[in-house]
């Protein structure tokens, strides 16, 4: 049996996005879309695929470089929106750090706190009413979760951890609602407390 033959794709790579060369962080995935933070410049790409075929078709501008993206609907509208962790690299230095969402993927971009030096971000419906809400890991220790909602995100809680680096959404209860575990196997339970 002879396999098929595969092409490689043709792709047109984001790193030299202007002919300045920058480095791609975790990108997220929209349907055809793919969103592509970068560092040093503070732009995110967005790619379209096409068959085998891969373009780019969007620059956005973020107040500070890159290093995660997340796609989430995050108000409720059915259409997945793009969350960017924004970090200029220095913690002292964390005036403009914080979190970008697009909506729909699309301009202009909602800024919002989200801790010193964010860097990774995980979605999924902790508090169950139904819409996405958003975790962010930030090298200022801390994970800070914002609460998805029809007006934008909304405070929930700020939990205490040591450089996190990355965070897992996981309804390890079974009770349909997202828990959260950690990169030090510390697991947040998001279940509420039983009235007797
Ligand atoms: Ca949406
Ligand atoms: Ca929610
Ligand atoms: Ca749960």
């Amino acid at each position: 049996m002879s396999l098929p033959k595969v092409h490689p794709p043709d792709l047109t790579p984001p790193s030299r996005i202007g002919g300045v060369h920058h480095r791609a962080g975790r990108p997220a995935v929209a349907g055809r879309e793919i969103f592509v933070p970068s560092w040093p410049q503070p732009q995110l790409a967005v790619l379209r695929a096409d068959g085998w075929k891969l373009s780019q078709v969007a620059l956005l501008d973020l107040p500070n470089p890159s290093f995660f993206a997340a796609v989430a609907d995050l108000d409720g509208d059915g259409k997945p929106d793009l969350a960017v962790a924004t970090y200029y690299g220095s913690i002292p230095d964390s005036s403009r750090d914080g979190l970008v969402v697009f909506s729909a993927g699309r301009p202009p971009g909602r800024s919002y706190a989200a801790g010193r030096a964010p860097i990774s971000l995980a979605t999924g419906d902790v508090d169950g009413d139904g819409i996405a809400d958003l975790a962010v890991c930030d090298l200022g220790d801390a994970v800070t979760l914002l609460l998805g909602g029809r007006d934008g995100l909304r405070p929930g809680a700020v939990l205490e951890l040591k450089a996190p680096q990355s965070i897992a959404p996981a309804d390890l209860d079974g009770d349909g609602t997202v828990d959260l575990t950690g990169d030090e196997v510390i697991v947040f339970l998001t279940r509420q407390p039983r009235t007797p």
